[in-house]
């Protein structure tokens, strides 16, 4: 059995598009041990695939309790497709969570909903070069007009592979990422490293829990990681913030175009 997680921001169209891809075969119960809603379903003309829904998040930090049971699921369950729905309309903003998923070293799948809305927005928004950076297939949809979800069902259904990873950090935090990979080598599955190190990094308390480390690679973390801070005058979590967004501004540049406004 192939299992799509179906993740993204609240309100991108996730219950709409989960509806339109499974129809009405769907089972809805609670996640373990929380009352946050569990649904999966069958893709339609797909037996063999699985759709979960996510609870809808802004990221992947252990902060809400949404946060929390959908990166579980994504990290722990690993998820044979991450199919990741944005909205659009809003795509600066739902791109951040995007350069979280795909630093899960899962294959991703990008459906860009509300088509309807951009197109009557007059922005326009090229998928072909946003799929080539981000490295992972990026379709049009409107999950609630029902279009390009042939489209996105066909892409679902076919074998997906790992994309690359995007170039969001900087040489300095590569670097201290790269260093905190060795430290973790032998503590986590070798796929989900390089997401350990990130959390790590930010000084994820719920991962440095489950991290166990001893005081000698508890002093050797915080040097590496204070050593960035110390480099940019800033907090470790926010460095990788607003490493993000200037990654998303960099590549909107390139393949987002806002509505010329006609001459008054
Ligand atoms: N115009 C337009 N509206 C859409 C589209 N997809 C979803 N919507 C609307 O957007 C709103 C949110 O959609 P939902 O499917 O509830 O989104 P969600 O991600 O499940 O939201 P939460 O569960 O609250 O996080 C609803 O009013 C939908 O009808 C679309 O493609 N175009
Ligand atoms: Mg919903």
């Amino acid at each position: 059995m192939k299992t799509i997680a179906l993740a993204g921001n609240p309100n991108s169209g996730k219950t709409t598009l989960f509806n339109a891809l499974t129809g009405s075969r769907q089972h809805t119960g609670n996640w373990p041990g929380v009352t946050v809603e569990k649904k999966e379903g069958r893709l339609k003309n797909h037996e063999d695939i699985l759709i979960q829904d996510l609870p809808g998040i802004y990221s992947l930090s252990p902060y809400t309790l949404e946060e929390v049971v959908s990166r579980a699921y994504l990290v722990k369950e690993q998820p044979d497709v991450v199919l990741d729905i944005v909205d659009g309309t809003n795509i600066e903003r739902n791109l951040y969570l995007t350069t979280q998923l795909l630093e899960l070293n899962l294959p991703v799948v990008l459906a860009v909903n509300m088509a309807d809305m951009v197109r009557a927005s007059g922005n326009t928004l090229d998928l072909k070069k946003l799929s080539a950076v981000l490295g992972c297939p990026a379709i049009s949809i409107s999950a609630l007009k029902k279009e390009g979800l042939d489209e996105l069902t066909a892409e679902l259904a076919k074998p997906q592979p790992t994309g690359h990873r995007p170039d969001i950090f900087d040489a300095q935090v590569l670097q201290a990422l790269e260093e905190i990979q060795k430290l973790l080598a032998d503590k986590v599955p070798p796929q989900s490293l390089y997401w350990y190190a990130v959390k790590a990094f930010e000084r994820d308390e719920r991962v440095l829990e489950e991290l166990h480390l001893d005081p000698e690679q508890t002093r050797r973390m915080e040097a590496i990681v204070t050593k960035v801070e110390k480099e940019y005058d800033d907090d470790a979590e926010s460095i990788l913030t607003t490493q993000r967004y200037d990654y998303i501004e960099r590549i909107l540049a390139g393949c987002f175009t806002k509505r010329r406004r006609p001459p008054a």
